[in-house]
């Protein structure tokens, strides 16, 4: 029988309307499904929980990609450009999520991500969505992984995953995806300065964009510089020898080669058995973060958190308690909280 939640919120839909959605491949159901997957709001956890065990794990023949790079360096043409390729070309459908650790996403930023995919945002088989921080009350984290999941299921088997920014959200990603795409740009003399070397050593493929009009000796340069620069690194364990190419959004110069770089490398990893490992690894994290999710959404949530929290943050921040003792004097009021209520219930039985 159909359950609809009854939530503050409008516009949801029962658990077979969100699974016949999904499974048709309906954006509109997806995209409505993922609101309430990222939900903070309580009563939303246990339907997201039926529809994500209904898509189960479709990861079999996908393909997850990160792309990250400096803000400005073309991620977001350089999605719509390898996008079309693959729609064009081998008539998958793309999804195309944004990751913000930054909170930079407003309406604004939305449109400004679709202006620069104009390609994937007219085309019928592209899923385009930017995924909030969902910084909140005490920094949940983005659902990104359980947002993949079910991109997956509506069929969307190719998955583009841009970071905003440079710093902890590619190190992040990196565990979620199969192929980490570095973009870089030819700067002034210092190419890939602006790039911290921890992101080029887990990057799959650096691609040096706006290889066009006067810049392409430059970008050339540069790639020649990213080259040299990988092969300081230590192999990798799946035995794939990253590499540099120059590449353009705007004249379409390399994206033939990246692609087929990408799938090249998804036919070796799944050969050689990397790719198996690598879901399995990725199955433990997801099931790590999942619980101290859930731990946090529970310490969050709980009544006399919620009375005490923002009162103490100011006291950290005026300086008038340690961040350490603010924090186990918090934890020591829920845990006191939870035996009360736990006594409660076992006088009542
Ligand atoms: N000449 C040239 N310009 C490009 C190319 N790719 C992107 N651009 C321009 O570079 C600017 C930034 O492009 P985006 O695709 O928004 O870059 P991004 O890395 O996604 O930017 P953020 O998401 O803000 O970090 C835009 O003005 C693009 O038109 C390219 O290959 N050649
Ligand atoms: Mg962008």
């Amino acid at each position: 029988m159909d359950r609809v939640l009854r939530t503050t919120h409008t516009s949801r839909l029962s658990l077979s309307q969100y699974a016949d959605g999904i499974f048709a491949g309906d954006r509109s159901v997806l995209a409505k499904a993922i609101t309430l997957i990222e939900s903070t709001h309580r009563g939303d956890s246990a339907m997201a929980a039926e529809i994500l065990e209904i898509c189960g794990d479709q990861t079999a023949d996908s393909i997850t990609i990160g792309v990250t790079g400096v803000p400005g360096a073309g991620k977001s043409s350089l999605i719509d450009v390898l996008g079309r390729h693959v729609i064009t070309t081998c008539q998958e459908k793309v999804a195309v999520l944004a990751i913000d650790p930054s909170s930079r996403l407003t309406g604004g930023s939305i449109l400004a991500d679709k202006a620069r995919m104009p390609f994937l945002a007219a085309s019928q088989m592209a899923f385009i969505r930017p995924s909030p921080s969902g910084v909140g009350l005490g920094g949940i984290g983005p659902r990104t992984r359980e947002v993949i999941l079910i991109c997956k299921a509506a069929g969307f088997r190719t998955v583009f995953i841009e970071t905003v920014g440079i710093g902890q959200s590619e190190t992040s990603v990196r565990d979620m995806v199969d192929f980490l795409l570095l973009v870089a740009i030819a700067g002034a003399g210092d190419e890939l300065q602006g790039i911290k070397r921890g992101v080029m050593e887990v990057a799959d493929m650096i691609a040096v964009n706006k290889a066009d009009s006067s810049n392409v000796r430059e970008a050339e340069k540069a790639r020649a510089v990213a080259e040299i620069a990988l092969h300081y690194f230590p192999p990798s364990a799946s035995g794939w020898t990253p590499l540099a190419c120059v590449c353009s959004a705007c004249t379409g110069l390399g994206i033939g080669e990246i692609w087929s770089q990408i799938t090249k490398h998804h036919g070796m990893l799944r050969q050689n058995g990397f790719l198996a490992q690598l879901r399995r690894e990725q199955g433990l994290a997801w099931f790590h973060e999942s619980i101290d999710r859930s731990l946090k959404q529970m310490f969050v949530s709980a009544e006399a958190v919620q009375k005490r929290l923002a009162d103490i943050e100011k006291e950290v921040v005026a300086g008038q308690t340690t961040p350490l003792a603010a924090a186990r004097q918090l934890l020591l009021l829920y845990d006191s909280d939870r035996q009360r209520r736990a006594k409660k219930r076992e006088s009542l039985l």
